[in-house]
């Protein structure tokens, strides 16, 4: 019987932006602001699937292999705190039509592949923070990063003697 794994749909942050990142981060955010999110977890994420059987991920890495979508960018201007999943996060206030489309191509083979798909809209973040339950006190602004979107991957959430870990197991190209 194959087993399953706890994967997901999400964009990258390339290495230099999650240095920069992480180091305003932390002169940004009082310690106990929450949990930062290590620098090589950093990612957007397109589309939850859950535990996915090994068959089913194999359907799905199929039919990402055949999405031909355009490349993009997107400027990391914004900021929040959803204090209920305890997340504080790096947004977008002007959000691609391209990654909004990318997202809801994914989500809605997601779906039709039988893994259960968010009712709440989509709105695509960087959790920067976890375990961030308790008000927190946010910067004014964010540097505004620009994250050139080149590729899409899908990971595995690995959880691991108390941490958690996001392998990428296969990325494939947006369209020039
Ligand atoms: O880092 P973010 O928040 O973008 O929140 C989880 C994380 O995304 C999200 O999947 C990513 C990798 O774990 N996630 C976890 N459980 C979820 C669920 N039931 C979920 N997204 C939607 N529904």
């Amino acid at each position: 019987m194959s087993e399953s794994r706890r994967l997901f749909f999400a964009l990258p942050l390339p290495t230099k932006l999650q240095k920069q990142v992480i180091q305003w981060r932390a002169d940004s955010f009082e310690a106990e602001a929450g949990r930062p999110v290590a620098a090589a977890n950093l990612h957007l994420t397109l589309a939850f699937l859950g535990d996915v059987s090994d068959a089913k991920a194999r359907v799905l890495s199929g039919i990402a292999s055949r999405i031909t979508s355009p490349t993009f960018s997107l400027t990391l201007d914004d900021l929040g705190h959803w204090p209920r999943p305890g997340v504080v996060w790096l947004g977008t206030r002007r959000a691609p039509l391209a990654l909004l489309q990318l997202a809801s191509l994914l989500r809605s083979h997601a779906a039709r592949n039988g893994c259960y798909q968010s009712t709440l809209p989509f709105h695509p973040h960087v959790s920067l923070l976890r375990g961030a339950t308790r008000p927190v006190a946010l910067p004014a602004s964010t540097p505004e990063w620009q994250l050139d979107a080149n590729e899409f991957s899908l990971y595995e959430s690995q959880y691991h003697q108390g941490r958690t870990r996001y392998q990428c197991l296969q990325s494939w190209p947006l369209v020039a």
